[in-house]
């Protein structure tokens, strides 16, 4: 039985961030999701707005600045079958960078393995559930 006041859900803001055909994916190191592709992002704080969390996780986990941000969509995820379980809901977010130079950076890498960017017509496998979800869905980030 789930303990309801332990596995509250949470909120999460992941960011597509789009550079040509490409969008930055990495391959996380965690108790969920472990070695599967996901886009940067994390969880909502107190009082943030999705871009401003958007903005921060950014920063924190590839060193980025981005720019243009606009709300995608959400989805709703149960991690019921985990040790222990987890209810997210996901946030996601379009962005491009600020600085077309600038380079991802693993700054959290006992998180991710690295990031690198992936055209959404051939992305890497296996994906994290959310993102896989949300691709079987017909989701695409890129404007039309
Ligand atoms: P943090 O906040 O540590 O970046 O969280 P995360 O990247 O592990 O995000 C959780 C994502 C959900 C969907 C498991
Ligand atoms: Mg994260």
């Amino acid at each position: 039985m789930v303990n309801v006041e332990v596995a509250a859900p949470k909120v999460v803001v992941v960011v597509c961030l789009l550079r040509g055909n490409r969008v930055l994916l990495g391959r996380r190191r965690s108790s969920l999701g472990d070695s599967k592709f996901s886009l940067p992002g994390g969880h909502l704080e107190f009082g943030e707005s999705f871009e401003e969390c958007a903005t921060r996780e950014m920063k924190e986990e590839t060193g980025l600045d981005i720019d243009n941000l606009e709300f995608l969509t959400l989805t709703n995820n149960l991690f019921i079958d985990e040790t222990k379980p987890h209810h997210y809901v996901v946030i996601c977010m379009r962005a491009v960078l600020a600085d077309h130079h600038q380079q991802p950076q693993n700054i959290e890498p006992d998180f991710c393995d690295g990031w690198g960017w992936y055209e959404w017509d051939n992305l890497p496998k296996p994906l994290f559930s959310p993102l896989e979800k949300a691709v079987r869905a017909g989701f695409n980030p890129f404007p039309i």
